[in-house]
């Protein structure tokens, strides 16, 4: 089984990079935080006795070679970037175990049949530039360079940052994996919801992923003096906006599996003597069901545009990502059920609110995902938490899933 005490003090280790005084961490793809973690996790991979190397795209790569070189290699892994302000096993958990698990069959003595590789993913929570899955999407091949166009809060391109960092973005096609190339990915992630803790299991298997869709609702109206206009003669963007934000919570309610969130919102000029003249804010609304999510989608324009022709303002929409819902392979899901049975822990199938780096890769190969609970199902917060038996039993399943995997024909 893992080594449970080499997996937790990673954890711990990697979350001091980036955690700020609120407790919180934040490690933007591109930044400093983020170099200093990939860093930290090359030693890692370095000490687990793998091949290190950096793709294209700023894919942090390890390699364990199989018996067959040629077969096609067994991916795991997930993403060391965070959110603003986040938790600490967002991300590294499947990354971390995805190192121990090949360090302890190195230390084992096991060479499967197939290679695999653990990467950390450049970029999957989309944070800095409201584009995510930068990674995962370059080596599926459907990272185009105008995607690097997406620019952060200071106007910096993904391009630039890339630049800056020491990519070169023209070369991103060679991170492109072919097919033939890749037998399966699996990732262990924490599941940030209440399922598994309600249910009293450390461990689940996933079955399917809801698909976000960000858009960007940009009203103009007209700003003015607060003391001088009357409240009949007024386009105030954020009354319009604070409406359209109402509706959006009440379409999204309707369906019972579509969730609407607006989480980030700016108004100009923002004095407090003038009326808002602009509002800019963005919807992530996901469901696991594609259509239902496109009708809410619809209702949600449709409304806003009334609303808005009734309040004399402007209103342009912006789609920042739509990503489709994605299903997992059933044969992993049963492999991932063997493996639990011989971890010893109980088997809960159950669906991916959040989205993750597996549903970039649809097209390459078959994906599969494994949960471990979280504490009150908190996440992309400073309160996230999993225990280290939950860790251990996640990595110990995933341990058996990639063993099984890897040796399949
Ligand atoms: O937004 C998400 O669902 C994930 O945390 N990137
Ligand atoms: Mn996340
Ligand atoms: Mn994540």
């Amino acid at each position: 089984m893992i080594n449970q005490e080499r997996l937790w003090n990673r954890l711990m280790e990697l979350g001091a990079i980036g955690k700020r005084d609120s407790g919180g961490i934040t490690r933007l793809s591109f930044s400093e935080e983020e170099r200093k973690a990939k860093e930290l996790v090359t030693t890692y991979m370095i000490e687990a006795g793998l091949k290190v190397y950096e793709d294209t795209v700023g894919n942090l790569v390890g390699r364990k070679e199989g018996n067959n070189p040629n077969a096609p290699v067994v991916l795991v892994g997930s993403h060391v970037d965070s959110v603003y302000n986040g938790g600490n096993f967002d991300g590294p958990l499947g990354v971390l175990s995805g190192i121990e698990i090949l360090q302890t069959m190195n230390e084992q003595g096991i060479t499967t049949e197939h290679p695999i590789e653990v990467i950390a993913f450049t970029d999957e929570e989309g944070a800095r530039f409201s584009f995510g899955m930068i990674g995962s999407r370059g080596i599926a091949g459907t990272l185009k360079l105008e995607d690097l166009q997406n620019k952060d809060q200071q106007g910096n391109t993904i391009a630039q940052a890339m630049t800056d960092a020491g990519y070169d973005p023209l070369l991103i096609e060679q991170s492109v994996r072919s097919n033939e190339s890749v037998k399966a990915y699996v990732e262990l992630h924490i599941e940030q919801g209440k399922v598994l803790e309600n249910s009293n299991l450390s461990v689940g298997i996933v079955t399917g992923i809801a698909g976000p869709l960000w858009l960007k609702f940009i009203i103009e109206g007209k700003a003015g003096h607060a003391g001088t206009t009357p409240m009949n003669d007024r386009n105030d963007a954020l009354v319009a906006a604070s409406q359209i934000i109402q509706l959006i919570e009440k379409e999204s309610s309707k369906t019972g599996s579509t969730v609407g969130t607006v989480g980030q919102l700016q108004l100009f000029p923002g004095g407090i003597n003038i009326i808002p003249g602009k509002v800019e804010f963005t919807l992530d609304l996901r469901d696991v069901n594609e259509e239902i999510r496109d009708q809410v989608e619809n209702r949600i324009l449709e409304g806003s545009q009334i609303l808005c022709e009734q309040r004399g303002v402007g209103l342009q929409i912006e789609v920042l990502q739509r990503i489709k819902p994605s299903l997992c392979s059933n044969e992993i899901q049963d492999i991932a059920k063997l493996a639990c049975e011989k971890t010893g822990v109980g088997t809960l199938f159950l669906p991916s609110g959040a989205g993750h780096d597996c549903m970039q890769l649809t097209s390459l190969c078959p994906i599969g995902m494994l949960f471990i609970r979280s504490k009150d199902g908190i996440s992309h917060n400073p309160a996230e938490w999993s225990s280290k038996e939950d860790c251990t039993d996640g990595a110990n399943v995933l341990y058996h899933t990639v063993l099984q995997l890897s040796n399949n024909e």
